[in-house]
């Protein structure tokens, strides 16, 4: 049986990924839907005319009169809620909902719910290939690509679901088995009012959950209400009861279980400090699901990090080149900076820059002095970030991402690293953060 009403009508709002996935989960239940899109030309457009020719689609400014129309509205997660023609069919009694509502209501197997400012795709990935090495039917998506309603069938045995705070704003209930929110860090500022709304968003995910874990190191990521709940914990220090940290025995660094060492942190293949969290929260929820550990141990043995997450690009003249185009967030490169910064000889040259979605870029100014020899500015918000820099290293202005690398070849010394870690999106000089991503590579390739 499927959880929607079909005597009501209903209105999906966007026509991306999110959009086109609700629009062949309604039409396969037989629900009466239309289809609405701000842009003249939003990007499925084709798509949907070609295989659902007979749904009504309106694209252009809203109409609240024929947003009106409907019982609910399934708004995507780009288009904020606050859009007035939304809110003006909200206070008509219209309900606002989302795909992930949907998905929670029709989803038979368990759910790992995962959000967080960072580190959501790799904890993502990571539960997946966990869960795939226990021989698990494991089902992987949500915001790391593809769409939540997409992934529903009776094969699965778990789901494992990345969710932004954009997809939780529309989710009342998910009811997951196990939910972490891993980090909080200013994001998206240009969509939230403050921290307090968008760590309120984040949070929304332990709607209905039935077992928790957190962060140990930071304490935005604790359930507000989440009094007798089982709750895991994560951190890099040495854990406690129901927690995984790190734990040194004989000079050897370990990844750790309450009392119990599991395995020498030397063994993960991905770098840094910020990736052994990812490693313990990975543990945390793939433990409170109850995937083995030799299972969960071989996946972290084996995984070697996603692309655009500090990604090693090439050696050149004593100088390596990294690629980390997916932090898009000043918490994003601070792990970086820092993580890198700590395990190299000599200092990094960065770039930054982009569009910082109303960010505060002052929390950059210490550990830039500390760890790099030179900042390279790119991008819409380079002044903004310029400012807050201050005098704390040499700053060199571009207009290009070809010229930031032919700067950085200047500027680094052997011993160096150059790091593309821009703590902004990237839209306002490419198609998306891969993209920038594969262009830094391929001029650093390029290199003679
Ligand atoms: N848009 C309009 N008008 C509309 C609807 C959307 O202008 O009527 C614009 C939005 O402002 C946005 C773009 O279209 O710039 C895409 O929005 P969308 O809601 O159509 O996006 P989808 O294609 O459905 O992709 C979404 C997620 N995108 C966003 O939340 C912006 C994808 O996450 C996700 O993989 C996909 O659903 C499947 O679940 C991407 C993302 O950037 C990776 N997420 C943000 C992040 O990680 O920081 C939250
Ligand atoms: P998300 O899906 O939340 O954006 P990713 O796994 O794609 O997370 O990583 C995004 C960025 O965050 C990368 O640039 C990466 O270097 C950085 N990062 C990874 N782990 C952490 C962490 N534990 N804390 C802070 N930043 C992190």
């Amino acid at each position: 049986m499927s959880l929607i009403a079909s005597d009501h009508f209903r209105i999906v709002v966007g026509l991306g990924k999110s959009g086109m996935s609700l629009v062949r989960f309604l039409a396969n239940r037989g629900v009466s839907f239309a289809v609405a899109d701000t842009r003249e030309n939003p990007p499925e457009l084709a798509t949907l005319r070609r295989d659902y020719p007979q749904v009504d689609v309106r694209c252009g400014e809203l109409d609240v009169e024929f947003l009106c129309r409907a019982d609910e509205l399934y708004v995507s997660p780009g288009l904020a809620l606050a859009t007035p023609a939304l809110q003006a069919a909200a206070a008509r009694g219209v309900k606002l909902s989302g795909d992930i509502e949907l998905f929670a209501r029709n989803a038979k197997a368990p759910i790992v719910a995962i959000s967080g400012s960072n580190a959501k795709s790799t904890v993502t990935t990571l539960v997946g290939e966990m869960a795939a090495a226990a021989g698990k039917r494991v089902a992987v998506g949500g915001n790391l690509g593809t769409p939540a309603l997409d992934l529903l069938s009776d094969d699965v045995e778990l789901y494992v679901m990345e969710l932004s705070s954009f997809q939780l704003e529309t989710t009342d209930h998910l009811g997951a088995e196990v939910a972490t929110v891993l980090n909080i860090s200013e994001d998206h500022m240009d969509r939230y009012s403050g921290l307090p709304a968008y760590h309120l968003a984040k949070h929304r995910i332990f709607r209905g959950a039935r077992q928790v874990v957190f962060n140990r190191q930071d304490a935005l990521t604790r359930p507000l209400l989440g009094e007798g709940l089982p709750c895991w914990s994560f951190g890099l220090g040495v854990p406690d009861f129901k927690g995984f940290g790190l734990r040194e025995e004989n000079g050897e660094k370990y990844l750790a279980f309450e009392f119990q060492n599991l395995m020498p942190v030397r063994e993960l293949k991905i770098r840094g400090a910020h990736n052994q969290a990812n490693a313990l929260a990975a543990l945390a929820l793939g433990h409170a699901v109850g995937l083995p550990f030799d299972a969960m141990l071989s996946a972290l043995r084996t995984f070697a990090g996603l692309e655009h997450r500090c990604q090693w690009v090439r050696d050149l003249d004593g100088v390596a080149w990294y690629n980390d185009s997916k932090a898009t967030n000043v918490g994003a490169a601070l792990a970086a900076i820092e993580g890198l910064g700590a395990d190299i000889e000599g200092k990094l040259v960065l770039i930054v820059g982009g569009d910082g979605k109303g960010a505060d870029f002052k929390d950059l100014r210490d550990p830039v002095a500390a760890n790099c020899r030179a900042v390279v500015l790119m991008g819409r918000d380079r002044e903004l970030i310029a400012q807050a820099l201050g005098d704390a290293v040499p700053l060199v202005r571009v207009a290009s991402l070809d010229e930031a690398v032919q700067q950085c070849r200047a500027l680094a010394q052997p011993g160096d690293a150059v790091l593309l870690s821009p703590a902004c999106a990237s839209f306002d000089m490419f198609k998306n953060y891969e993209e920038r991503g594969q262009l830094f590579a391929r001029a650093a390739e390029d290199l003679a």
